[in-house]
């Protein structure tokens, strides 16, 4: 009774384990461009700030210099391009980045406190992608 038991908990616990493992591991990717697709209209939907669309193309960021009310900023960000890009803003409190990088044709949010006027900088971290020209400047209004 006592040893079938034993081995019935290690068989369900290595079951349990290893579906825990295939979807953190195959699941990631796949699953970060329907995440971001059903939070878009969470993101929007809720709070008072505003968002700002952001395409990435080779290389370059378009609107490079957008204009946005204080607050908190969502950045709808879209890669048009042929590569993987991301997008970093650093905002004033310190570097915010997109959660996972985008392959080509996915969409993802950031969502940015740019709740004090000035200008910020924003590019795309992967690469030298800033350096060949993903790069701009936000101004808080
Ligand atoms: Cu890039």
């Amino acid at each position: 009774m006592r040893p079938r038991l034993a081995l019935l908990a290690i068989a369900a616990f290595a079951v349990a384990a290893s579906a825990a493992f295939a979807a953190g591991c195959g699941g990631s990717d796949n699953s970060s461009s329907t995440a971001a697709g059903s939070t878009t209209t969470a993101a929007q939907g809720g709070g008072g700030g505003s968002s700002v669309d952001v395409r990435e193309t080779e290389f370059k960021l378009n609107p490079s210099d957008p204009t946005v009310k204080a607050g908190q900023v969502t950045f709808n960000v879209s890669n048009d391009g042929q590569v993987v890009h991301s997008l970093e803003v650093e905002g004033p409190n310190g570097d915010q980045k997109l959660g996972s990088d985008l392959s080509p044709g996915q969409k993802g949010l950031l969502s940015v406190d740019l709740s004090k006027p000035g200008k910020y900088e924003f590019y795309c971290p992967v690469d030298s992608h800033k350096q060949m020209g993903m790069q701009g400047e936000i101004t808080v209004q």
